[in-house]
């Protein structure tokens, strides 16, 4: 599993600096642009946004079809998760179809970065020299549906990553200008919202904070009164839900008497068992208050919560002593 190979390594706690670093550098670029305070940035970016009237949006011709797909594609990339309608239309038109023999390399480690890739067909390889000389190490592949070349563009460093076709491949590339303009706000404004509350999530508390920032580009959120029933026993379910605010238990219902089995605080998350068992719920879950939770579909919760998998699987035992009773 990816986590398991990058924690194995010697150097875990320079791989987060890593990140983090880059993280750091993201504000210092975006303090230079937004001065005098972060609590201006609303504001200035959308004083920018305006004053970027001079931005010609990209149209690449290309074919019904391939407009078709790029639609589909972008449509799982969580990079683009925060873009309205209008926006999405702008990025379709911009961008282009790429395609690559297996062995090609789309992007190498320490160059420049101007474009982001949305995979389409094939996979590709993901390596990384963590330190110089040493060889590098493999950390993924990717697969369609599936986004990279975001950290060049979003923070303005080279490219942290190196990426090679492991089969035939075609991707979607979008241009930094286009991304500059229509996605990166967004998308960085919706890492920085939940950066913080995840690295305090503790199931996540020991993923990779590459992987959390995945997790937080593919999060929605929705708020629930108190008493509201945010999951019903027995009907399918397709979301595994982090309580951002308030609290929540679960009850069960058994011969007509519904019966409160476990509790839920801020941090805390549900929804899984249906998802993993791939059965229907196997309990209500009730608020207790004004609720907000944030939410991953289950092609989502599938792809980012890889890494924790086991944590989650030894967790299911937490609710066989209430169930049992
Ligand atoms: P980029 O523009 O730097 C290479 O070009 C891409 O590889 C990078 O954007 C990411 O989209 C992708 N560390 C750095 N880049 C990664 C990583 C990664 N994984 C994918 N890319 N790590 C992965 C951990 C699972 C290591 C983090 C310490």
């Amino acid at each position: 599993m990816i986590q398991k190979k990058v924690l194995s390594s010697s150097d875990e706690s320079s791989e987060d600096e890593h990140v983090e670093d880059l993280m750091d550098k993201q504000k210092l670029v975006q303090a230079k642009a937004n001065k005098p305070t972060r609590t201006s940035v609303s504001a200035e970016v959308y004083g920018q946004f305006n004053k970027k009237g001079q931005f010609q949006a990209k149209k690449v011709n290309k074919s019904e079809d391939a407009i078709k797909r790029i639609k589909q594609r972008m449509s799982q990339a969580f990079m683009f998760s925060a873009l309205d309608e209008h926006e999405l239309a702008i990025v379709i038109d911009a961008m282009e179809e790429k395609k690559f023999k297996a062995g090609d390399f789309v992007i190498k480690q320490g160059d420049d970065g101007d474009v982001l890739y949305v995979v389409d067909q094939g996979q590709l390889d993901c390596f990384k020299v963590f330190k110089k000389g040493e060889p590098e190490k493999h950390l993924k592949v990717y697969q369609p549906g599936e986004s990279f070349g975001e950290l060049a563009l979003l923070y303005n460093v080279p490219r942290a990553a190196t990426i090679k076709a492991k089969t035939d491949a075609i991707c979607f590339s979008l241009d930094r200008e286009t991304f500059n303009h229509i996605v990166k706000d967004a998308a960085a404004k919706k890492r920085e919202k939940y950066e913080e509350f995840l690295s305090k999530v503790e199931l996540l508390k020991d993923m990779d904070p590459y992987e959390r920032l995945q997790i937080a580009d593919a999060l929605k959120v929705q708020k629930f009164n108190k008493s509201d029933y945010i999951i019903r026993q027995g009907e399918q379910g397709n979301t595994f839900y982090f309580i951002q605010k308030g609290d929540c238990i679960a009850t069960k219902t058994e011969n007509g008497t519904e019966k409160e089995v476990y509790s839920y605080k801020v941090g805390d998350y549900f929804g899984e068992l249906a998802l993993i068992k791939h059965e229907p719920r196997a309990a209500n879950i009730v608020a207790q208050s004004e609720v907000v939770v944030v939410y991953l579909d289950s092609d989502s919760f599938r792809r980012l919560i890889g890494p924790v998998d086991e944590i989650l699987k030894r967790n299911m035992g937490r609710y066989e002593k209430y169930v049992k009773k």
